[in-house]
Formats: C-alpha cells, structure tokens, sequence
C-alpha cells in the first residue's frame, strides 16, 4: 500500500517557504499536511453491506499497512463506495470531501482480477467526466483474486488510458473472496499485513 501526502506542491510551497524564512513562528509542516491513511471500500449488495479498509496510520514506512480482506457474495450486484480518509488525526478527518471538491484534479482507479466484472463508474466530476467514488459491478462465480484500488491525482481524463497518467495519491490492493450462497454465512474477515514497497 502506498501512502503519500495528498497536496505535494503545497508542501512544496511549504519547504521553499520555511527555507526562504529564517524566522518562522508558525505551526510546523506537519499541521498543513494532508494525509491519507486509510481506504475504506463499502460494499452494498446481495442484502447486506459491508466494509473493508485498508490502513497505515503512520504513512510511508514505520508499522506496515494493515488491508483486510474483503469477502463478497458470487454472483451478486454490488454498488462500491469507496471514502479516503486521515486516521493520524483525531477525530479521523474525512479526505473524501477534499477529494470531491477537487474532482477535475481527481480519479478512482480500480484493478480486479478473478471473478469480479470491473467497476462501472457511476458519478462525474464537475466537469462531467468520471470521478470513480461510486460505482456497480456483478461477481462472477466463486473463487479469490485482488482488488487495487488507486487514487490518481491531476491524471489526464482525456487520455485511453487515465489510469496510467497522473500522480498516485494513495492505493492499495486486497485480497477478495467470493462465496457461494449457501445460507451458511461468511467467514470472518482475514487480517493480512503487507510490507510497504
Ligand atoms: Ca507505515
């Protein structure tokens, strides 16, 4: 899971600014940086939602991300919702707002694999090009595979391949399983740790 700040030339302007001032009374960068810690996916479908998260408190290096695996139901519809959010702070600051107030600067890439149709994104930005916050999707058969999620910042919307161009403002992968509808219920969730790339 990579985890950067969200506003890389404000913390730029910040370093030139605090070099350029030899006297600087004001709060330290770290009150002006905006973090994402935390993915968190909520999954609406098959009767029942439920919600994953994949989270690194510290950021970049330090203790190692914790994502959890996410378990759904085959061959079901799922609606996605998908929220970032700042859990170095308290209380947990909700950089999904920011996100959406910046949507032309911002979109939500997803990569599946096994038996998960991709996700169809279902709001715009305001310049009425996809922002990827919502989306549907159908799963496919039971079995495993992955879900990356990424956060792209200022990536080209124009471009066949968006998801290529930009800078990464966050993302992880997780671990999917899906189940058959046996009315049995669904295991517990699994928690994995990952290393930091
Ligand atoms: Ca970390």
């Amino acid at each position: 899971m990579k985890i950067i700040a969200l506003k890389m030339p404000l913390l730029a302007l910040l370093v030139i600014a605090m070099l350029s001032c030899e006297k600087d009374d004001d709060n330290g960068p770290d009150n002006e940086q905006e973090l994402i810690t935390t993915i968190s996916l909520k999954f609406t479908g098959g009767g029942q939602t439920v919600t994953f998260t994949a989270e690194d408190k510290d950021g970049d290096g330090g203790a190692a991300p914790v994502i959890q695996a996410i378990t759904l139901k085959a061959n079901t519809d799922y609606t996605l919702s998908v929220s970032f959010l700042d859990a170095s702070k308290t209380p947990t600051e909700d950089i999904t707002t920011e996100v959406k107030a910046e949507s032309n600067d911002h979109l939500v890439c997803y990569v599946a694999t096994g038996p998960m149709g991709a996700p169809q994104i279902q709001d715009t930005d305001a310049g009425g090009k996809p922002l990827g916050l919502e989306s549907k999707f159908k799963t496919g058969a039971a079995g495993a595979g992955s879900f990356k999620v990424t956060l792209k910042h200022e990536a080209d919307k124009g471009n066949a391949n968006a998801c290529s161009t930009g800078e990464t403002d966050a993302e992880a992968t997780f671990n999917v399983t899906y189940n058959k509808k046996t009315g049995h219920g669904i295991p517990c969730p699994v928690f994995i740790l990952t290393q930091v790339i």
